[in-house]
């Protein structure tokens, strides 16, 4: 009886250690922008395979600051990362990544 409730209560200290707001899950990408849509804080991305999430698709990403979406532009190969919680999911950092092709021609010309 006594070993039964001291689990009880050691579970009971985990769950409540998980608390109100459990730290985001931090996850990273890499895909191409496909559009830019300031007024609603989002950038549309071709995205490839994000392990133990998603597979590769094209989809909109809300992001946290606007400012984020100043330098993207359709085109640009780009490696983000997002924050996700149960009920929301971030675009919080990104920066362009130079591409790789067959030819060697991925620096800018
Ligand atoms: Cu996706």
């Amino acid at each position: 009886m006594k070993k039964i409730s001291l689990v009880l209560w050691v579970l009971f200290g985990l769950s409540a250690g998980c608390g109100p707001a459990p730290a985001p899950e931090i996850l990273t990408g890499e895909g191409i922008v496909e559009k830019v849509v300031i007024p609603d804080r989002r950038v549309i991305v071709a995205h490839e395979d994000i392990p133990g999430f998603m597979d590769a698709m094209t989809m909109s990403f809300e992001v946290n600051k606007p400012s984020l979406l100043h330098k993207l532009k359709p085109g640009d190969h780009i490696r983000f990362t997002l924050e996700r919680t149960k009920l929301t999911l971030y675009l919080v950092a990104v920066e362009k990544i130079a591409i790789r092709t067959a030819e060697g021609q991925g620096s800018s010309e």
